[in-house]
């Protein structure tokens, strides 16, 4: 287990699998979002998985039925997990973990977000969005290694069945090492890997540096 996962924010077919390939041996799984996934359609997702698992970050946030047709699009493209909001609503984020359990999948619930912005909205939610994951029965959650107290504070109410999985390391400001020992389970790193000369050092760097 490596504890790090590639936010690939690519947004062409060639530099994605490239830099995937450098980079496989160093990353639990690769996450995937709108940038790639508008750049190079949906089909990117089947070829990174044949390098290592995806995670789909489409932050669903829609009604049920809506939401449970994107699940059912992006899993059946071979994702192994995918990020949703949480702030539509329990009945919303019930019809993602139906549609995961159904295809054996995981789904990461945002809680609040790392950039400076991501306090003026959901700072009074992110409690009860990461009590409403536990209850949903999602397999984790997505919190702010930019704020590894908020990291802290989140781990408090999921307990430890739930994953964190953490953005906001280098490019953003925050530390893997620190956002580790606040109580993440993996990091997500983009910009520090893939606009590095050396994508696989870069992870690798991140890698000596949380021990893993
Ligand atoms: P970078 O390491 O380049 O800052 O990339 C972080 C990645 O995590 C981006 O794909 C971004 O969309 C995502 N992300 C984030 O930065 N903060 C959040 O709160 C939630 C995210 O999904």
């Amino acid at each position: 287990k490596n504890r790090l996962i590639l936010a690939l924010d690519v947004t062409d077919r060639e530099n994605a699998l490239r830099i995937a390939n450098e980079v496989s041996d160093y990353v639990d799984s690769i996450k995937v979002g709108y940038p790639l996934v508008l750049g190079e359609g949906l089909s990117i997702v089947k070829e990174l998985v044949e390098i290592a698992p995806v995670i789909a970050d489409f932050k669903v946030a829609d009604i049920p039925n809506t939401d449970r047709l994107i699940c059912e699009h992006v899993f059946n493209a071979g994702a192994a997990g995918i990020i949703t909001h949480g702030f539509t609503g329990r009945d919303s984020l019930d019809s993602c973990v139906k549609v995961a359990n159904e295809f054996g999948t995981d789904v990461y619930v945002v809680t609040e977000m790392s950039h400076p912005g991501g306090v003026e909205f959901f700072r009074p939610v992110a409690e009860d969005i990461a009590s409403m994951a536990v209850e949903a029965g999602a397999s984790g959650v997505v919190a702010p290694a930019t704020r590894p107290e908020r990291v802290k504070d989140i781990r408090k109410i999921i307990g430890e069945e739930l994953s964190i999985i953490s953005p906001g390391v280098g490019a953003q400001g925050g530390s893997a090492a620190d956002v580790i020992r606040a109580g993440a389970d993996w990091v997500i790193v983009g910009r520090s890997i893939y606009n590095s000369d050396s994508p696989a050092e870069a992870a690798k760097k991140i890698c000596d540096e949380m021990n893993c």
